[in-house]
């Protein structure tokens, strides 16, 4: 096992993945979300930014939230110099966290992997807008997998957003295992 990895969920999926995860990795949850954090036992950031709400989609809120907190997280990977980052981008702690948090990472000379997916079509446009706009600049930072996104044409019974997710959640982690051996 690797000492120096530890796996990092973000966002309300992106915590949902990693605590799925079997692997014997440290594992750190972090969202702008107080139930989530709770759900999860993680590291709630951007408390005075998003008060008792989340980012709630603005990415703005969420870069916020990374300046606020910033010693916290720094604190949270000091131990680690291989750092992996799960987020499903089309939320704005997904997108915004995760963006200023690779660039806290970078800044401080650790390797940094980010594993994502797009969102599905049924969320809309401007999810997605939000996405490719995170991804188009995150992939210019650090290595980025982007995860398939789960084929519903596969299915031939009426599928759940629930299943999907759950399809999905099954993709990246076959994904993270690849690398986390
Ligand atoms: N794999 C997987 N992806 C999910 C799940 N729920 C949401 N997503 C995807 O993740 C994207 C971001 O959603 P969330 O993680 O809920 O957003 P967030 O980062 O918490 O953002 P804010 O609540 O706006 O701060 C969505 O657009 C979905 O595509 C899930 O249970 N599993
Ligand atoms: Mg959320």
């Amino acid at each position: 096992m690797n000492k120096d990895l530890i796996i990092i969920g973000i966002g309300e999926g992106g915590c949902k993945i990693v605590s799925k995860l079997d692997k014997k990795y440290p594992k750190l949850f972090i969202d702008t979300d107080k139930d989530v954090i709770e759900k999860y036992n993680g590291l709630r950031i951007g408390k005075s930014t998003c008060r008792e709400y989340s980012a709630q989609g603005d990415i703005n809120l969420a870069e916020l939230s990374v300046r606020e907190s910033k010693e916290d997280l720094l604190s949270a990977i000091k131990n680690y110099n291989e750092i992996i980052l799960v987020a499903p981008l089309g939320g704005g702690t997904s997108c915004g966290t995760t963006k200023k948090f690779v660039e806290l990472i970078i800044d401080i000379n650790k390797s940094v992997k980010f594993f994502t997916s797009f969102p599905f079509d049924f969320e809309g446009r401007n999810r997605l807008l939000k996405a490719i706009k995170t991804f188009d600049y995150l992939k210019q930072l650090c290595n980025v997998i982007l995860v398939d996104k789960f084929d519903i044409s596969t299915t031939n019974k009426k599928i759940s957003i629930n299943e999907i997710f759950e399809n999905q959640d099954n993709l990246f982690i076959q994904e993270i295992e690849k690398i986390c051996v």
